[in-house]
């Protein structure tokens, strides 16, 4: 498997790829950190051999740190479900604080972006999709993940969440080789929509994240959403987006390129990402993943919150014909959402949410409004909404007809 591994990677070992340590960027990142790819040396052949054991060690917190004091919390298994849906969950929370344990398992998946041009990816997700699920839990709760990676593998993955404290958001403590898992802890202590990702190291870094290797994490207030100023605010649905930009390589003749296996890609990668130029900006995926028979589905009346991933790149997320009523730009429910948004703004390398009460039927699109992205990369969803039309808020008075003039 090692002398497969890649045409565009002749001067590294197998090791290498998996780690990323080769890379002279990769202490840049880094640096000063308790990364086991900067310090372990490619020297290994085998993906599940045993200098993981030992890098884990050296992250671990100094031997005189306290055990977490997991007293008054009580244990709750979480099920991840396929985005753009969310966890079954209580949006004002149940007795006292939680340790949420949910499991994730690193997928490398062949992943057709656009049926109509048949460009694909190698993904690299988290439970096979792209984003990664959503989880969600409460202020003052613990998260317990344990992160598989299966033998099967060809990548070492990791996770980094923004919502946590520590060792790189998690990454320096969660590198799991093809056979491995790990299982880490953290304390959820700000509310909020925070993204994750996978950050093994120097250029795997975008690497992971720009082959769908993110998603978010939702840590409602204990009392659920408010307004800012005390007004409970509540919704029937989740909307789960996950805005991915892809770099796909093409050929001479501007085909976009195949490749038979999972990190294949790599040379042509990183060339197409220096771009900085997306090939594709995608809602959960591929080009209409959330439109047509996947549209997302509501009535009128009905409140949906829309979380919005971009762990990577800017994003203005527009719901054309309706509205923000509430948005939480920056993803953080402890300050006051911004209100009756036209388009807002959700900064690459985190997640935002905005509320929205239906209030007329038919279909909406959820774009990013540079629409160049929307139409001509793939940034679409819709919504359709069933119920009974509204003239007091709009009406066509005359239809189309010919004038004179
Ligand atoms: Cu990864």
């Amino acid at each position: 498997m090692n002398e497969e591994m890649n045409s565009g990677l002749e001067n590294s070992s197998r090791r290498n790829v998996l780690r990323g340590s080769m890379l002279a960027s990769a202490a840049a990142i880094v640096s000063a950190v308790p990364n086991a790819a900067i310090s372990n040396p490619a020297t290994a052949s085998a993906p599940a051999a045993a200098p993981a054991h030992e890098d884990t060690e050296k992250v671990k917190p100094a031997s005189n740190a306290k055990p977490a004091n997991l007293s008054g919390y009580t244990r709750v298994k979480q099920t991840l479900v396929t985005p753009p849906f969310a966890p079954k969950h209580d949006q004002v929370a149940k007795g006292g604080p939680k340790i949420v344990e949910v499991l994730m398992e690193t997928k490398e998946v062949l992943l057709t972006v656009d049926e109509s041009t048949g460009a694909q990816i190698w993904a690299l997700t988290y439970n096979g999709s792209v984003p990664g699920p959503l989880i969600v839990a409460h202020e003052g709760d613990m998260i317990e993940l344990t992160l598989r990676n299966p033998s099967s593998s060809i990548m070492e993955h990791n996770i980094d969440f923004h919502a946590s404290t520590g060792a790189l958001g998690g990454g320096g403590l969660t590198h799991v080789y093809p056979g491995e898992e790990v299982v880490l802890r953290w304390k959820a202590n700000k509310a909020g929509v925070f993204t994750y990702h996978c950050a093994p190291g120097g250029e795997m870094i975008p690497y992971h994240v720009c082959h769908g290797m993110n998603g978010a994490v939702l840590i409602l207030p204990r009392k659920g959403l408010t307004d800012g100023k005390g007004k409970p605010l509540r919704y029937d649905s989740i909307a789960y987006f996950g805005e991915q930009d892809f770099y796909l390589p093409k050929d001479k003749n501007g085909k976009y390129k195949s490749y038979a296996k999972a990190g294949e890609d790599y040379a042509d990668s990183m060339e197409a990402m220096r771009t900085l130029t997306p090939t594709h900006s995608v809602f959960n995926g591929s080009v209409g993943a959330l439109t047509g028979k996947n549209a997302l589905k509501a009535k009128v009346g009905q409140t949906v919150l829309m979380i919005h991933n971009q762990a990577n790149r800017d994003s203005r997320p527009h719901l054309i014909g309706g509205h923000a009523d509430y948005a939480w730009e920056t993803g953080k429910f402890g300050d006051a959402p911004f209100t009756n948004m036209e388009t807002w703004f959700i900064r690459g390398g985190s997640a935002g949410a905005a509320l929205y009460t239906f209030r007329q039927p038919g279909v909406y699109a959820y774009v990013n409004h540079n629409l160049i992205e929307a139409a001509l990369l793939g940034a679409t969803a819709h919504f359709v909404v069933e119920g009974q039309w509204d003239n007091n808020l709009m009406e066509q008075v005359v239809a189309p007809r010919p004038f004179k003039g």
